[in-house]
């Protein structure tokens, strides 16, 4: 690079990644052929509008490349086009939920989604984000004694405020999420259900979390997380008579987006067509059974383990303790001086608030990545105990 600044940061990235344990549970590790795609001339073109439709010239080629990767992603999670549409266009995870909510929901209409406290994001309704001020939220707590999603509490409310909308989905909650359970609960209010799958697309890919889509009216995943893919988003809408699918795709544009990035939805094809080999298959499993390892092992060395483990990638872990252990930030601090990369988290009904939580997030994608297995999590789950009580 010309740019000794900028390449000399790159390399010390390269090297920070290298050297840490990342147990962020939103990040991964991805292929140098999604890098390559990235980081290629596709950047370099304009493509306003849909395949066949731009409003550039010069598009013949990009306009592949966009329906390889709209191909892709329906044959990855096993969708029929004439039953599913997917628009391949949001730059990430939040803007395309606001674009969901937007081509779907009316002004000051009800989003009802977990509390960010409980684990939901904050395009869920958290008041904080414009989804929570454009729309009326409803925010839906954990079950206190089993720190689980208690359906009937949701169904109550639910049927009470008749929402809109209901977004199941999480950034931070460990378990499986009910699907049927949700589909039935907006079929008793009249509302859509919509899922966030952000966390655990790359989990449904390979066959090691349950498929949203017998369920949803709308799905919507980030592709950088389990799926191991670009900084990106995918957004499904069902394909019938209520035309979610023209809707969807003149809110992304001309409502709220301007050019794709075809560079990053060609590396997001990549990524699709990786995680259709039956490999990812086995990966998806291992970081399943990583985690559930890690849970149990932090578990057996006296932590608090919120919902007593994990069906996912997700760890969510209470270092606080009412007062027994230590915050979650100074735990993040403590756990990053060792070389181990975490994030500060809230748990369930925290006491403590979001800028200094009572828990830490762990999640396993980038360490399976990397080939870790069962045993180093044993090991793991030992330094980290370590590294926490450490005065
Ligand atoms: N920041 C993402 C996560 O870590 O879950 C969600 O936006």
């Amino acid at each position: 690079m010309k740019d000794k600044q900028i390449e000399k940061l790159i390399k010390e990235e390269e090297k920070r990644q290298k050297s840490v344990v990342n147990l962020i549970a939103s990040e991964n590790i991805v292929s140098d052929d999604v890098l390559k795609a990235l980081g290629s001339k596709l950047t370099n073109k304009y493509a306003e509008g849909y395949p066949g439709r731009r409003y550039y010239g010069g598009n013949g080629v990009v306009d592949k490349v966009e329906s390889l990767a709209i191909a892709r992603a329906l044959k990855l999670f096993k969708l029929k086009p004439t039953e599913w549409h997917v628009n391949v266009q949001p730059l990430s995870g939040s803007p395309a939920n606001f674009a969901l909510y937007s081509a779907l929901v009316p002004l000051g209409g009800k989003i009802m989604g977990m509390k960010l406290s409980s684990g939901g994001h904050l395009t869920h309704g958290y008041p904080g984000s414009m989804t929570g001020k454009l729309w009326k939220p409803l925010q839906f707590e954990l079950d206190k004694k089993t720190e689980v999603i208690d359906y009937d509490a949701i169904k109550k409310i639910a049927v009470e405020e008749k929402p809109n909308i209901i977004v199941a989905g999480f950034t931070a909650y460990p378990r499986v999420v009910d699907f049927k359970k949700f589909r039935e609960i907006a079929d008793a209010c009249g509302a859509l259900l919509h899922v966030d799958m952000s966390h655990f697309a790359g989990l449904v890919a390979g066959g090691a979390y349950p498929s949203p889509f017998p369920y949803a009216d709308s799905v919507m995943t980030t592709t950088h997380k389990s799926l191991r893919g670009p900084r990106h988003a995918i957004l499904f809408v069902k394909k019938d008579a209520r035309e979610f699918d023209k809707k969807l795709d003149k809110m992304i544009i001309p409502g709220l987006f301007g050019g794709p990035h075809e560079n990053t939805i060609a590396a997001a094809a990549v990524a699709f067509l990786e995680a259709s080999k039956p490999e990812f298959k086995k990966y998806a499993k291992q970081v399943v059974k990583n985690a559930r390892v890690l849970a149990k092992e932090l578990q057996k060395l006296g932590w608090h383990i919120i919902s007593g483990g994990t069906d996912s990638h997700l760890i969510l872990m209470d270092t606080w303790m009412d007062g027994k252990g230590i915050p979650g930030k100074d735990a993040s601090a403590k756990l990053e001086k060792a070389g181990i990369i975490v994030n500060m988290n809230t748990i369930p009904g925290d006491p403590r608030g979001p800028m200094d939580p009572s828990g830490i997030r762990l999640g396993t994608c980038a360490e399976t990545t990397r080939g870790k297995k069962e045993a180093d999590m044993v090991k793991l789950a030992v330094r980290m105990d370590k590294i926490l009580r450490a005065k």
